[in-house]
């Protein structure tokens, strides 16, 4: 499966936010909301903990139409079936990492500026993340890259592939971000915070829908 043209709003479910018993009930709701993308991302846990979340989502992504990203772990994320896979800068090559799962799955690519924009890209990702754009407690510490970058790398990368903007956006500074040029965003803590996930993610979608 490809990343759909017409894919908007990327969510995750993170084990930083999600009690382990709850990573079905989660992603259904991101699902229900409209999420194009789904992602697993599971910091510094265990393999088994993060195939058995993995197996209960992927047949929720299937009958959903959306593709699921295992977040690290390239062989996994084959093993299980997954669509794609989603490496940071310091995850090894992308060359590598095709080389290990194949030319049929999606590889992501987190980038914090516009020259890893850039190299991915030439690199061969699928898509990429371009952030943070704020602050954002779901990778603390990380300097935000803020706003004036989005519209070139728009036009030299995101027309050619997905670029998905992230870090620290929620409907406060969503309009902010899109007259900044983003068209695509990943949204993390503020959904998987909200007391209602699928009706915030739905209300995100909206906004995001044109
Ligand atoms: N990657 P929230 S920012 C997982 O810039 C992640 O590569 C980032 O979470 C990057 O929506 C980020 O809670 C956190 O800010 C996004």
């Amino acid at each position: 499966m490809k990343i759909p043209a017409d894919a908007r709003l990327y969510g995750i479910v993170d084990f930083g936010y999600v009690a382990e018993d709850a990573m079905e009930e989660v992603a259904a709701k991101l699902l229900a909301g409209g999420a194009d993308i789904l992602q697993l991302r599971a910091k510094g846990i265990h393999q088994k903990k993060v195939a058995a979340a993995a197996r209960k989502i992927i047949p929720l992504c299937k009958v959903a139409g959306v593709p699921f990203i295992l977040n690290d772990h390239p062989e996994l994320a084959m093993g299980i079936g997954a669509d794609g896979v989603h490496i940071g800068q310091d995850d090894g090559s992308i060359y590598d990492v095709r080389s290990s799962i194949g030319v049929e799955m999606i590889i992501g690519r987190s980038t914090h500026s516009l020259a890893q924009a850039k190299q991915a890209l030439a690199d061969g990702a699928d898509y990429i993340g371009f952030g943070p754009l704020f602050p954002t407690p779901t990778k603390p510490g990380r300097p935000a890259i803020g706003l004036e970058d989005i519209a070139e790398m728009e036009r030299e990368v995101g027309l050619k592939i997905p670029a998905f903007c992230i870090g620290g956006i929620k409907p406060d500074n969503l309009g902010e971000v899109l007259g900044a040029g983003a068209r695509r965003c990943v949204v993390v803590s503020h959904l998987l915070l909200a007391e209602d996930i699928a009706s915030e993610t739905r209300a995100l979608r909206m906004l995001m829908a044109h």
